[in-house]
């Protein structure tokens, strides 16, 4: 019998501490195989966060670094600076990159760092017990907007790939989905394109990856994965934001 599908050398063969249906295991495995499928497993160093991914060095078969809280882009700057035939990425939550990781982000961005930024959006502070995040949808209630984010007092929710998408230093900016099959796959070209940037040294690439928090939510895996398609793709819409590669020179 021919083997159709095998598990990708990039990830240690654990299990995760990451809750039943959590897509953040999904996240891992692309960015697996195409760290795989380019060749580069032995010249990979990533960047683990503070959120449900800090253990995310326990997982992944490369070289990692833990970073304190928002500053993965910071760290992997260094590092790739110091190492430039390095391929470095970063993997970071939403409260993360998008709340105590504001000002890292934009100006990783900014200086065009030759890095990539894989940015898990899950609408919520998963790993401390449901807190509203800056990307916390309008309406959404959780454990400190309890009635629902009221943007009068409480903001509006950071569109990041777009905000990022503005800035010059920025080479490549997607957003993807890892709700459906085809989701998946196209979260996938968007990954390995990527990371090929920056083997190339094109510079920085961040891609949005919306993502569920069943257990947070307060919802099964299915009704989550209906829940990012009727309220997530709406507020943050999927596709390319910036494409350099496709800029008329
Ligand atoms: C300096 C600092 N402030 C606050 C915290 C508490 N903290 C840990 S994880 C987290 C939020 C993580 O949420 P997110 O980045 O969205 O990742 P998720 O857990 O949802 O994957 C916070 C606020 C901390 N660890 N360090
Ligand atoms: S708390 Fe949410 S984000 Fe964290 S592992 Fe569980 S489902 Fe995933």
């Amino acid at each position: 019998m021919s083997i159709v599908f095998k598990p990708t050398k990039a990830l240690i063969d654990v299990p995760t501490h990451y809750c039943p249906g959590c897509t953040h295991g999904i996240i891992h495995r692309l960015i697996g195989e195409c760290i795989e499928e380019l060749g580069v497993l032995e010249k990979t160093i990533g960047v683990a966060p503070v959120g449900c991914s800090v253990l995310a060095y326990n997982y992944f078969a490369c070289d990692m670094f833990e970073a304190a809280h928002g500053r993965a882009p910071a760290v992997a700057t260094g590092i790739k600076r110091a190492n430039p035939d390095k391929v470095v990425f970063t993997y970071q939550g939403d409260g993360d990159l998008a709340a105590i990781g504001t000002g890292e982000i934009v100006h990783v961005a900014a200086r065009g760092e030759n890095i990539v930024s894989i940015f898990v959006n899950n609408c919520i502070y998963g790993m401390t017990g449901g807190q509203m995040a800056p990307t916390t949808l309008p309406g959404q209630v959780t454990e400190t907007s309890p009635y629902g984010r009221d943007v009068r007092t409480q903001g509006y929710p950071i569109r990041v790939a777009e905000m990022i998408a503005t800035i010059d230093g920025a080479y490549y900016v997607d957003r993807v989905s890892v709700d459906n099959v085809a989701n998946v796959i196209k979260a996938k070209n968007a990954i390995k394109k990527a990371f090929k940037n920056s083997i190339d040294g094109k510079g920085f690439s961040m891609v949005e990856v919306l993502s569920i928090c069943p257990t947070n939510w307060g919802l099964s895996v299915v009704e989550a994965l209906q829940w990012l398609r009727d309220n997530m793709i709406p507020y943050y819409p999927l596709g390319v934001k910036k494409d350099n590669d496709r800029e008329v020179k």
